[in-house]
């Protein structure tokens, strides 16, 4: 296993290192931006504020080539069956490649079948935004509510938001996940029978949530239509699960498909990214997939030392393996981007939430970390706190973006302050002596001095835009892959959702029944008991 390499032993000594340094001292190296930063096009991404050295960083890169992450990345690109648990090619990267003549799986090309698709979606998300298609009732959509969940949800939604600047205002569009019926029935209660389009969201169409909202939606829909017919109008899937598509009544010529070699979280460029190209057309949706594309190839490409996913994996290992910092915050200072870190969330959390290598052994070091944040400045005024002057230490990335969409330069002015100051007020924190020569009573001293030394990354981008959005996404896809590379795990799967899953379904079984007949612990058993009792 990686710990057991010399470098990895190596890299635990060092962490001494930065533990008898801050990063004051660091910053005592005049050309230290100038080494721990990388541009690439309209982005600047800013490293010097974390606890590494030029020294440590090597060995971090050295510890990427001891993982094999060079013919890794190749067997990536090139449709290796790397999902091993479940033998499948990996190759969202083809969804968004825009100028290779083949992409081979089982020697078969699948740019071709993926350009069909593009295709199909391109007219039809033209046609729904130019009112040519239209409901049963031939009055055109207003409403566009997308019916999935995880990765059938959340790259949409979160695009759909953070793109709502190019979006077409004249339509509402709606993200139903929950199986609490409060979901679907609080959207349908802004909808109109006659506009509304559903988008049934499901690589698998089986996904229970899903598959019983979208029925609840059916059933809305025909009580008001009072038409069968009427669904073929109202309702599309986006699915690799043709023949369970058909048998809930959407025909073939509505089925918008993908492919296994797909994960659901890296599924946005695909079909699952429908309501997004409805919302903002498929020019916007075009520049989007530029944007994966320039960051695919800076990837494929750039020497690790200024590969920024690459640089940015092993931060965050050094952070997790060896500074024993298991939690990192994502922190957009975009509004747009507020479901940002919850898109991360699933990519990073169900990616590398592994306890056993690809050989299926016991990991004997720390794999994924714990992702979580939330907009700027709205933390500032809620959990920064323990980001500044707790116990834990959390590395934190800042996103942020020169020019705001909106021409309000006082708001843009104040924003990009606070994005950094945060990141300054981290790093350096204000010593004892500083809060003391402000002439600050003594007994509030400790409480208002700040250690610093807490580590961040800043990715500066010129502007949000669909290409911008596309290369953030991209950025974070690859560095959960080096990651995954390092620890040795299976990125890909997701196996850790199925246990629960099964027992839901012996629990509903109960449930539907109101008697408890599987066995179960006294506490399951009990809480069972109390939701089934009158
Ligand atoms: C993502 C996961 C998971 C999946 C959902 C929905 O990588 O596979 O989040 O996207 O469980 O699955 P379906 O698209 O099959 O409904």
């Amino acid at each position: 296993m990686i710990d057991q390499s010399d470098i990895w032993k190596k890299l635990q000594k060092r962490s001494q290192e930065v533990e008898d340094t801050t990063l004051k001292v660091l910053f005592e190296d005049k050309d230290r931006v100038k080494n721990f930063s990388i541009t690439l096009d309209e982005l600047f991404v800013d490293f010097s504020k974390n606890l590494i050295t030029s020294a440590i960083l090597d060995d971090l890169l050295e510890l990427a080539k001891t993982a094999h992450l060079e013919e890794k990345r190749e067997a990536l690109f090139t449709g290796e069956k790397i999902n091993t648990t479940e033998k499948r090619s990996v190759l969202h990267t083809a969804l968004r490649d825009l100028h290779s003549e083949e992409v081979l799986v089982d020697d078969s090309d699948v740019l071709e079948n993926i350009k069909k698709v593009q295709n199909k979606m391109e007219g039809f998300s033209d046609n729904i935004r130019k009112g040519v298609r239209r409901g049963h009732t031939g009055k055109n959509f207003t409403s566009i509510v997308n019916i999935g969940i995880g990765g059938s949800d959340l790259g949409p939604k979160m695009a759909t938001e953070a793109l709502r600047y190019y979006s077409q205002r004249e339509m509402s569009f709606y993200f139903v996940s929950n199986i609490d019926s409060s979901a679907i029935d609080e959207t349908l209660l802004r909808c109109d029978p006659e506009r509304t389009l559903f988008i049934i969201a499901s690589k698998t169409f089986t996904t229970e949530e899903t598959m019983t909202n979208a029925f609840t939606a059916k059933e809305w829909l025909l009580n008001s239509l009072k038409d069968a017919s009427a669904v073929e109008k109202h309702f599309v899937a986006l699915s690799t699960n043709k023949d369970a598509v058909e048998s809930f009544g959407i025909s073939k010529e509505n089925i918008f498909e993908f492919w296994d070699f797909v994960g659901g979280r890296y599924s946005l460029p695909s079909a699952i990214g429908l309501s997004l190209m409805i919302s903002i057309g498929k020019d916007h949706f075009k520049e989007l997939l530029e944007g994966y594309e320039r960051v695919d190839s800076h990837f494929k490409t750039a020497p690790f030392e200024k590969n920024i996913p690459v640089i940015m994996a092993l931060i965050g290992i050094w952070n997790n393996n060896f500074l024993s910092m298991h939690s990192q915050a994502i922190l957009p200072y975009s509004e747009y981007l507020r479901f940002f870190p919850s898109y991360l969330q699933q990519l990073e959390m169900e990616s590398n939430g592994k306890s056993v290598t690809k050989e299926g052994e016991r990991v004997t070091y720390d794999t994924g970390q714990v992702i979580w944040g939330e907009a700027g400045t709205n933390g500032q005024h809620a959990f920064y706190q323990l980001l500044h002057q707790g116990t834990q230490k959390i590395p934190a990335d800042f996103i942020g973006f020169k020019e705001s969409l909106f021409n309000r330069s006082e708001h843009q002015k104040k924003l990009l302050a606070h994005f950094i100051a945060q990141t300054e007020a981290l790093a350096f924190g204000k010593s004892k002596d500083e809060v003391e020569s402000e002439g600050i009573e003594s007994s509030l001293i400790p409480h208002k001095s700040f250690e610093g030394n807490r580590p961040s990354t800043t990715f500066l981008f010129q502007k949000l835009t669909p290409q911008s959005l596309g290369m953030l996404i991209a950025l974070y896809e690859h560095k959960v892959f080096v990651q995954g590379v390092i620890w040795g795990i299976n990125s890909f799967d997701q196996m850790g959702v199925e246990l629960g899953k099964s027992l839901a379904k012996k629990i509903g079984q109960e449930i539907e029944e109101k008697r408890v007949f599987f066995k179960h612990d006294m506490s399951t058993q009990g809480l069972i008991e109390k939701v089934i009792e009158k």
